[in-house]
C-alpha cells in the first residue's frame, strides 16, 4: 500500500503473499497502466491477450487447487485482485469472472470429465469463460429466473436469455443457470453451440475496458453431460457469487488506492493562491479521511481473507466487506475528483475512470442495497427481500 500505508499494513502478510502482490503490480504497471485509458476511451479490452498473460502467471483460478490452478491463499488472491483493479475494474472483472465464477462453478460442482476438459485450458487463459445468472427481467432476484432447461430424451434443451454478462462477447464457454422441472441447475455451454448468440452491450459509461454481453439461448440442445452434476438449487450459483464478492472486497481498494495516489501527487504539485493545494487544511482533511477509510477497508479485507483460509468465512461476512469497501472506494474516487478540479474529469488522470467503473461495481455481484438486506437479515432474523 506504501506510501499510503499509515498502519504498517504489510505486517500480517507472508512472504509468498508479498511476492504475488509485487508480481501482479509489475504486470499491471507494464501491461495495463500504459494502455488502459485508450482501451477505456475506445470501449474495448484485449481480453484474449491478457487472459494468456494472466494465465501464464497463474492468476486465473489462482485460489483453486489442481487442474493447472495455482492453489494460492485467499489473501494472495485478494491482493492480486487489488493490484489488478488498481489498473482498472474491468481488468479485475476479467479475472474474477474467469476464476471465481466460471472456473469455480466447474471446479466445485462439475464432473471429473468437465473439470479435465475445461479447467486446465481456462487456467492457462486459452479458454475464456463467462457466468450467466442475471436476466433482462431478473437481476437482484435470480430465484425468479425465466431461463428454462427441459429434457428431450437424454439431451437438455435450454431456452431463455442472460443479460449483462461479463466476458460473454469473447467467451468460449458459458456457465448458464436455468430452472429445470424441480430446481435451478447449472450447464456448461460452449459458445459455438447452435442456438447460442452473444451480442455485445455498447454505449456503457462504466466498465468500458470490459466486454459485456447479452446471451440468447434459442432451443439450445445440450448433451446429458452438460449439466453440472453437483449443483442443485440456487445455493450453487450464490456460492459462486460469494467467491467473486470476496475478490471485489479487495479489488475496490485497488481502484481507491490508485485514485488517492494520483490525487496526492496532484495536490502536492498544484498551486493556487501561491501554495500547493495539499497545504490547505480542507484538502488535508479530505486526504486524511480517505486514507483512513482505505486502511480500514484493507484491514477488513485481510480479516476476511484469514477467515476464508481458516474455512470460517460466511456469506454475510463477505457482504459486510463488499458493502463497505465498494461504497467507500466510490466515495474516495468522487472525493479525489474534487481535489483535481477540472482535471478530475479528464481521461488524462485515472480518477474519473475509476469512479465510473465503481458505479458498476456497486451494482454487480449484489447491489449495495442487497448487501444491506443480507446484513439486516443476519442482524434481525427477518428477511426484507420480498
Ligand atoms: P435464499 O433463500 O436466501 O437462498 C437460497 C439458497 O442459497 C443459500 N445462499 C447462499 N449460499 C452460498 N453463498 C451465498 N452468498 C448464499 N446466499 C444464499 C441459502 O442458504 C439457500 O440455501 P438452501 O439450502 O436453504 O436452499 O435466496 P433468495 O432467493 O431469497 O435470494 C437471496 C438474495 C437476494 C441475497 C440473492 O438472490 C442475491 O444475492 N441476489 C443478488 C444477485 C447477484 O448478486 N447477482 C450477481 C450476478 S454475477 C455478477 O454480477 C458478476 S459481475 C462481474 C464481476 O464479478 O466482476
Ligand atoms: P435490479 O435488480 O432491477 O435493481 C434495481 C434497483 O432496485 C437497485 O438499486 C436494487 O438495489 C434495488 N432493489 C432490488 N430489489 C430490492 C429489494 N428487495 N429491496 C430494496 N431494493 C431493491 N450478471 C451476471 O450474471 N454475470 C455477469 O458476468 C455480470 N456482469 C455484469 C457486468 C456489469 C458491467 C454490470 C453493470 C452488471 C453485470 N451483471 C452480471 C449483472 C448484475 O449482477 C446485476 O446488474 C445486479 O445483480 C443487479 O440487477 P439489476 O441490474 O437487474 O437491478
Amino acid at each position: 500500500m506504501a506510501p499510503l500505508d499509515l498502519l504498517d499494513l504489510d505486517v500480517p502478510l507472508g512472504d509468498d503473499e508479498r511476492q504475488i502482490r509485487s508480481v501482479v503490480r509489475r504486470l499491471v504497471d507494464e501491461r495495463v497502466r500504459p494502455y488502459v485509458a485508450d482501451w477505456y476511451a475506445e470501449g474495448r479490452v484485449p481480453a484474449r491477450e491478457l487472459a494468456v498473460e494472466f494465465g501464464a502467471l497463474g492468476l486465473l483460478g489462482m485460489h483453486l487447487t489442481g487442474y493447472g490452478c495455482a492453489g494460492a491463499s485467499a489473501t494472495a488472491y485478494g491482493l492480486a485482485c487489488l493490484e489488478l483493479e488498481a489498473g482498472d475494474s474491468g481488468v479485475r472483472s476479467l479475472v474474477s469472472v474467469q476464476g471465481s465464477l466460471a472456473m469455480y462453478a466447474i471446479w466445485r460442482y462439475g464432473s471429473e470429465e468437465q473439470k479435465q476438459r475445461w479447467l486446465p485450458a481456462m487456467a492457462a487463459g486459452e479458454a475464456i469463460g463467462c457466468f450467466g445468472l442475471t436476466e433482462p427481467d431478473h437481476g437482484s432476484d435470480p430465484a425468479s429466473m425465466a431461463t428454462r432447461a427441459r429434457r428431450d430424451g437424454t439431451d437438455w434443451l435450454l431456452t431463455g436469455g442472460k443479460m449483462w454478462i461479463t466476458n460473454a462477447p469473447v467467451a468460449d464457454l458459458a456457465v448458464i443457470w436455468a430452472r429445470t422441472e424441480d430446481r435451478v441447475r447449472g450447464f456448461v455451454v460452449p459458445m459455438d453451440t447452435p442456438g447460442v448468440t452473444a451480442r455485445e452491450i455498447r454505449n456503457k459509461m462504466s466498465l468500458r475496458a470490459s466486454a459485456t454481453g447479452e446471451i440468447v439461448l434459442a432451443d439450445v440442445r445440450l448433451p446429458a453431460d452438460a449439466v453440472l452434476p453437483d449443483a442443485a438449487g440456487l445455493g450453487a450459483p450464490l456460492s459462486c457469487l460469494t467467491e467473486a464478492r470476496f475478490g471485489i472486497v479487495w479489488g475496490a481498494l485497488g481502484a481507491a488506492r490508485d485514485c488517492l495516489h494520483a490525487t496526492l501527487d496532484y495536490a502536492v504539485e498544484r498551486e493556487q493562491f501561491g501554495r500547493p493545494i495539499a497545504g490547505f487544511q480542507l484538502t488535508q482533511a479530505k486526504l486524511a479521511d480517505m486514507a483512513v477509510e482505505l486502511q480500514k477497508g484493507y484491514l477488513l479485507a485481510v480479516h476476511l481473507g484469514r477467515l476464508a483460509e481458516a474455512g470460517r468465512l460466511r456469506p454475510e461476512q463477505v457482504s459486510v466487506g463488499k458493502l463497505n469497501n465498494v461504497r467507500e472506494a466510490l466515495a474516495i474516487a468522487r472525493q479525489c475528483r474534487t481535489i483535481l478540479g477540472a482535471n478530475g474529469i479528464s481521461g488524462e488522470y485515472p480518477v474519473m475512470r475509476h469512479a465510473n467503473n465503481l458505479e458498476s461495481v456497486l451494482t454487480y455481484e449484489g447491489t449495495s442495497e442487497i448487501h444491506q438486506l443480507i446484513v439486516g437479515q443476519r442482524l434481525t432474523g427477518l428477511s426484507a427481500f420480498a
